[in-house]
């Protein structure tokens, strides 16, 4: 059984300068780091769709506000809000920020918040496995507030990791008057910091955009520690009439890991005159996501197919992770191979590959730094939530146990 590095702290550093070595000439699949074993993950990117909605009360408070400037700055505001979640939690909670698992095509992880705006669901899906890709869809029920995407990542190596995200994800507001806003949301880049020290953690760097339909853009500039306020994690945003960046409507800037304020106008005056709302992310609670129990779910859910391989890493047992992962992988290469032979593709079980080209990409892409094909030949299409497909597999029965074990064999080999 391999070692784990507060068990043996010389081993962990022997394996981390291999691991470094390795990275320094790796070809930008992140996918294809070998890593050692305390920087692993049993976690696998399909969970991580549902960072954006850990607060669902932030998330749907948009469509209560009847002013659209207002609502593209709650937009702005939640939009902040998920940061925390999305790129600082994992390496606060353990210490550093792991590997996680690449998700297998097809791989489900669903799940939902029940709160005070209450129920929100969750289904995060794995559309493409070459090049790897995540869609996701997260939809309140009781304000009809949606959200989707889909995402990918593109790594670099100089003298870090720095990693581009391709793709984008789309909100859309039900508002108080009765009509429907989109917002267009890109993703920022990333890279990780403290990597030769042994400790990685993410921070965020250049620049991410909100564009909404009815007429507003948000643009934040991310900035390390070292920058301006030499403060980590910190973040400048403004909000304009979309095209007329100087005619700045609000400013925010503080830490998207603590504190950040939002006033309107360019500047914050020093009596704090025109803070218009504030946020902090150390004090803001987060609302639990439910996930079924491991015997009730999907053959392909996330955490029933790792499962075998999740305990293993927890217990630093490697041969048992090779040999899991082994199952999952080839069973994967063999049920691509046949159905290559029998001229079929697998089917995505929520998500749709968007044929025509992409309306809301067209009127709001340029603006929001996301091209109007939405990157889709590097992340197998421009993938979109397909409602009909969800509302089949509702009024589906339940899977028999035999149709549950030949799922399980023929996907992950187990
Ligand atoms: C780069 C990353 C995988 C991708 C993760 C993404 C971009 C996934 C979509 C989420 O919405 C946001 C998000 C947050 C963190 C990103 C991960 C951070 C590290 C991980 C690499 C594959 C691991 C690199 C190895 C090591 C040792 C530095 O952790």
């Amino acid at each position: 059984m391999a070692e784990t590095a507060q068990q043996n702290p010389q081993a962990a550093g022997s394996s981390w300068t291999s691991f470094l070595k390795s990275i320094a000439s790796f070809n930008g699949d992140l996918s294809s780091l070998t890593a050692p074993p305390f920087i692993l993950s049993g976690i696998s990117l399909t969970e991580y769709s549902s960072y954006w909605s850990e607060h669902p009360s932030v998330l749907v408070a948009p469509s209560r506000e009847p002013d659209a400037q207002k609502r593209a700055m709650l937009v702005l505001k939640w939009f902040l809000s998920t940061l925390k979640q999305q790129y600082a939690t994992r390496s606060e909670k353990y210490g550093n920020e792991k590997k996680p698992l690449n998700p297998f095509l097809g791989e489900l992880f669903l799940g939902k918040w029940e709160d005070e705006a209450g129920t929100t669901e969750l289904i995060s899906e794995q559309v493409s496995h070459h090049p790897p890709a995540t869609a996701y869809s997260i939809t309140n029920k009781n304000s009809g507030v949606h959200l989707e995407g889909y995402n990918a990542q593109k790594a670099t190596f100089g003298k870090t990791i720095n990693i581009k995200q391709i793709g984008h994800a789309l909100l859309t507001i039900p508002t108080p008057a009765g009509d429907r806003e989109t917002y267009l949301i890109s993703l920022p880049s990333l890279h990780v910091e403290n990597l030769f020290l042994g400790a990685p953690f993410i921070e965020l760097n250049s620049t991410s955009f909100i564009t909404s339909s009815s007429g507003f853009t948000a643009k934040i500039d991310y900035a390390g520690k070292g920058w301006l306020s030499g403060k980590k994690n910190s973040f400048t945003a403004t909000i304009y009439p979309t095209g007329r960046e100087k005619e700045v409507l609000y400013n925010a800037s503080g830490q998207w890991t603590k504190q950040f304020e939002i006033h309107t106008g360019s500047a914050k005056h020093s009596s704090d005159a025109n803070l218009v709302d504030s946020y902090d992310a150390t004090a803001a609670a987060t609302t639990p996501l439910f996930v079924a129990p491991i015997e009730q779910q999907h053959p392909l859910e996330s955490r029933r197919a790792w499962q075998k391989v999740a305990e293993a890493i927890l217990k630093g047992d490697m041969d048992t992770v090779g040999r899991e992962k082994g199952k999952i992988e080839n069973a994967q290469r063999e049920l691509r191979a046949k159905e290559k032979s029998e001229g079929r593709m697998w089917q995505r079980r929520y998500f749709t590959v968007q044929a025509e080209p992409d309306r809301v990409l067209g009127l709001l892409g340029k603006h929001a730094g996301v091209p109007d094909h939405g990157d889709g030949d590097k992340t197998g299409g421009v993938w979109r939530f397909d409602q009909a497909k969800a509302d089949r597999l509702r009024g589906e029965q339940p899977l028999s146990e035999e149709q549950q074990k030949v799922l399980a064999r023929d996907h992950l080999g187990q």
